[in-house]
This record gives C-alpha cells, sequence and structure tokens, in this order.
C-alpha cells in the first residue's frame, strides 16, 4: 500500500504559506539512514528532519541546495531522551561528496539547526571532524549536542564561511593520531571563520587545544573551558585576521588550566594559556589585527609555570571585571598590549602597565575551589568591585554592552545572574544560581511545541507534537474559555521525553478549530503554559 511519508506542516514566513515537511529517519522509519534521506531529497526551508534513538555509522553530505531560510530554518532534530549517535567507528572520513565526506558532517549548507545529536569515533586517525563546515556554510547552529572522541570536534574550512553558533553543546576528548607517521594535533574546535559559542563545555582536548580560531570573530559567552593538553583559548592568524576589528568578545567564561604537564613530546604547552596572536611567534605573513576584550570572566590556572595571556605586538587585550587565579604570570614581554580596569590578580603577579583599578590579593574566596565551584563566598573582597558598563566592539567595530546578563550552569546550561547594581568580578555573581549559590533551573527551558499553528487536515499522523518533555511530566490542555479538556503525559505516545496530542477531547472528540492553552508540570511543581493554535 502506498504510503504518504511526509508530515506537512505550514509555516508563515514574511507573509508567504510555505509547505514544509517532516521526514523520519530510524529503525523502521521512513529513512533508515540519515544518508539514505540527504542523498535522495532535496529539503526545503522550515523542514524537519526527526532522528529517532539508535546508532549511525555514516558520515553524511549535507550539500547547498539543502537550505533554510533565517525565518524558516530546516531542524534536524534528535528525538527522544537518549540523544541518536552519529558513530564513525570504522570509517574512512577522506572522501569528497556526494560519495563520500571528509566528516561526519560535511555541510555546506544554510540557515540548518543540528540538535540533540550525539556524535563520536569520527576521524581520529584521519583528521575528520564531527561537524565540518565547508565552502558556502552559513549561519549554522548546533544546540545540545554531544562530541566526542573526534579526530576533531567541530571545523571550519578556509572558503568563505558565515557564522556558525555553537549552544549548550559538550564538546571533549578530540584527538588526531595519525597512523602514517605525520604529526598533527587535532582539537576540540578549529575553525577558520566567525563563531559564536554560549553556554557550552569543552574539555580535555586529547592533543591540541580546547579552542582555536583563525576566524576574523569570535564571541564566547558563559562556557566551561577547561583541561586541554595545550592551550585552552588559542585564536592565531590567518588571511581573516589581518582586517582591522579582528576582535574577540569573551564575557562569562570559566577557563581553567589543568595541574598536570601535556603529553610527552609537547613540551612548552604547560605554559600557554589563553594565547591572542600568531600561531608561531612575530614571523609569518599574517598578523592578529585585533582587540581580545575579556569581561567578567574567572581564568584560574592550575600551576605557577602558566602564563595568562599571550599576544603578537599587532593583538591587544583589554580585560576588566576578570579574575586571574593561580599563577603570578600574567604574561611574559607583551605587557603592552594588555590593557583594562578592576581585575583581580595574585598578590604576586605583576599587575600590566595599563591595568587600573587592580585588586590583589591571596584568595578571591571561592566556595571551593579544590572541587572547581568558583562562586564567591559572603567574605569575598571581589563582591561588587567591577565597572558597572564593560563594552566591546565587534568585528565591523560596532560597540555593545558586554554587562553579563548570564551565568555557566553545569553541564551545558545557564541561568540568569543575580543584578544587585553593582558588577561582582568573575563569572559568577555572588548569590547567583549554581552550585553553592542556589537557584533554579527551568526544566521546560528547550520543549518545543510542533507544528504550531497545527494543521489537522493536512498532517498525515493527526499530532501536535511537544519535544524536550522532562521525565514523569503532565500537560493539562485548555480551551479558550478556561475549561480542561485533556490531560496528556510524557511518554504517551510510546516516545521517551515527547508529548503527543491527537486535537481530541478526554471523550475522544476531536475539537474545534481554534486557539488552546496548555500547562506542563513536572514533579517539583515547575510549570510552563503555552499556545497551541489548531487549524481543522
Ligand atoms: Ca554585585
Amino acid at each position: 500500500m502506498k504510503k504518504i511519508f511526509c508530515i506537512l506542516a505550514v509555516v508563515f514566513a514574511a507573509g508567504t504559506v510555505v509547505f514544509a515537511a517532516t521526514y523520519t529517519v530510524g529503525a523502521g522509519k521512513t529513512y533508515s539512514t540519515i544518508k539514505g534521506l540527504t542523498s535522495t531529497k532535496t529539503l526545503s526551508p522550515g523542514d524537519i528532519v526527526e532522528i529517532y534513538p539508535g546508532t549511525y555509522n555514516e558520515g553524511v553530505y549535507w550539500p547547498s541546495a539543502n537550505k533554510g531560510t533565517v525565518s524558516s530554518p530546516i531542524i534536524v532534530r534528535g528525538m527522544g531522551l537518549i540523544k541518536p549517535v552519529i558513530d564513525g567507528t570504522g570509517l574512512s572520513l577522506t572522501g569528497a561528496p556526494p560519495s563520500g565526506t571528509d566528516s561526519l558532517f560535511m555541510v555546506y549548507s544554510e540557515n540548518i539547526v543540528f540538535e540533540n545529536l550525539e556524535f563520536k569515533n569520527g576521524g581520529v586517525s584521519d583528521g575528520g571532524s564531527a561537524i565540518r563546515l565547508q565552502g558556502g556554510s552559513n549561519n549554522i547552529t548546533v544546540r545540545n549536542c554531544k562530541i566526542s572522541h573526534c579526530g576533531i570536534g567541530i571545523s571550519s574550512s578556509t572558503a568563505a564561511v558565515g557564522t556558525l553558533i555553537v549552544e549548550n553543546t559538550e564538546i571533549a576528548n578530540c584527538l588526531w593520531e595519525p597512523t602514517d607517521g605525520s604529526t598533527h594535533w587535532g582539537h576540540n574546535v578549529y575553525l577558520q571563520s566567525d563563531s559564536i559559542f554560549r553556554y557550552c563545555y569543552i574539555h580535555d582536548s586529547g592533543k591540541g587545544n580546547n579552542f582555536k580560531s583563525r576566524g576574523h570573530y569570535t564571541e564566547l559567552w558563559y562556557n566551561y573551558i577547561a583541561d586541554a593538553n595545550s592551550i585552552e583559548v588559542d585564536l592565531v592568524e590567518s588571511t581573516n585576521t589581518t582586517a582591522a576589528n579582528s576582535n574577540a568578545v569573551l564575557v562569562g567564561n570559566i577557563i581553567i588550566k589543568r595541574n598536570a604537564a601535556p603529553k610527552s613530546g609537547y613540551a612548552g604547552n604547560d605554559v600557554q594559556f589563553i594565547m591572542f596572536g600568531r600561531d608561531g611567534g612575530e614571523g609569518g605573513a599574517f598578523a592578529r589585527n585585533g582587540t581580545m576584550y575579556l569581561l567578567n570572566n574567572t581564568i584560574i590556572a592550575g600551576m605557577a609555570a602558566n602564563k595568562f595571556l599571550d599576544a603578537n605586538s599587532s593583538a591587544k587585550y583589554l580585560c576588566s571585571n576578570n579574575i586571574f587565579y593561580g599563577s603570578n604570570t600574567m604574561t611574559t614581554g607583551f605587557t603592552n598590549a594588555i590593557t583594562g580596569s578592576n581585575n583581580w590578580i595574585p598578590s604576586g603577579a605583576a599587575a600590566p602597565s595599563g591595568f587600573s583599578g587592580t585588586l590583589q590579593g591571596t584568595d578571591p574566596s571561592f566556595i571551593n575551589a579544590v572541587s572547581r565551584d568558583y562562586h564567591l563566598t559572603a567574605a569575598s573582597a571581589v563582591i561588587n568591585k567591577g565597572i558597572n558598563n564593560p563594552s566591546y566592539l565587534d568585528g565591523s567595530g560596532a560597540s555593545h554592552s558586554g554587562v553579563p546578563a548570564y551565568e555557566y550552569l553545569a553541564p551545558v546550561k545557564s541561568v540568569a545572574r543575580n543584578s544587585d547594581g553593582q558588577l561582582d568580578l568573575g563569572a559568577f555573581e555572588y548569590g547567583s544560581g549554581g552550585g553553592g549559590g542556589g537557584g533554579t533551573v527551568d526544566p521546560f527551558a528547550n520543549v518545543k511545541t510542533y507544528p504550531n499553528p497545527f494543521r489537522l487536515s493536512i498532517s498525515a499522523d493527526k499530532m501536535i507534537k511537544l519535544n524536550n518533555i522532562p521525565a514523569g511530566a503532565s500537560m493539562d490542555i485548555f480551551d479558550i474559555n478556561g475549561s480542561k479538556i485533556r490531560s496528556l503525559k510524557e511518554g504517551n505516545a510510546g516516545i521517551s521525553s515527547m508529548i503527543l496530542w491527537d486535537g481530541k477531547n478526554e471523550g475522544g472528540d476531536s475539537v474545534p478549530s481554534g486557539t488552546y492553552m496548555y500547562t506542563l508540570l513536572d514533579g517539583a511543581g515547575n510549570k510552563k503554559k503555552g499556545k497551541i493554535a489548531l487549524l481543522k
């Protein structure tokens, strides 16, 4: 029997009606592999690709024809509580599309969101990446993903690539170990293009750096970057960095250098920590022509040998409201490139000549530095010692507020930063949420309702879906008069972390077109309210 495999939804974009499709991938679904879909279908703006839990041993090519628009991106979504795994075990990631790929996801496209997916074991021997942006890629978002044990975690090519956004994502243990005797480093992140990373946990790069970019402009907001084998944040030169305003802004990050020597053969990298300049010192064809704005970060050296800030003669730092703890070496040789105010540094460290309002002491009074809880105690001398109006210039030279509105919350979340009218130093305001400081997390923060509006007559499975539902949560649906018409539970259709509604009331009758209100409730008493527009 012939089946209709796509679910039609209605997307209102810029006043036009676009018919978008939902495609399902997984065991027993329309497509058994992701490649099986992308090699046979051209995806359109607003399309949704639902990847069901399982292991996908494949490299996938995302061609330029598969592109969304800014208002109607293509969503590629892992379904369920356990992320589907794209596992590169045994694959050679050295090929060229369309038949081969050099990465687990090799992307040439625009306006795509990849969310709730896990990538691992790709390209360890051949340098393949979990996700690689190739020429023409732009406005690619990676959200709520996990990447580990690949040759490189996320990379981008030297061809024209637009902005990459990575949020709520863990990237760890990437390691490139060639079998042909050649020397390569591999990094958790290695970009040639502009990027924004926020609420991410980037750690334990196997050989190289946690975050490396040769892009013109980089933003890092509220990330936890720790325990690289080599450099933690390494923003160096390329043809992209000679133009004015080849800047970077780092706000509210926790950046930690571990107390351990690098692997054998990589001597010297127990010194470098944050680099804004050149890979190879002052030589080479290019330089980095810009400023790194370091604002309200907590920067922890694991040992006295660590040098916090490194640069080259054309690169500058503007540092305000940071805590530098654990080493007395702020920099060597680049003190004139470093300006800023209201930073805390150890009493044994020499403040760079461009610093003003420096606080010094033996201990900034963290809740528990040994267990890495860098929230502040009530006794901390850095409370209310920040400047209140930190700002930065972006990659075009436009000025923006650098006031931190959020804080990193382990492992890959964020929480609003307390605002008492006077900024504290570091990544955590005294009394803010997270460990040590109390506070709560919205368990429904990532719930999405789709399609919404919901057009019953053209929906093949006649279901409206809510994803990212906490285990055991319930949903009450009300009509416009406030009368409860239906109660549903997480997993009601046999898919964990989802609730599906068939547009019927408790008695099994289809409800009329209109707006319906719902309330989600979890076992801890947390609530979320929303609306569903139902069209017949
Ligand atoms: Ca304060």
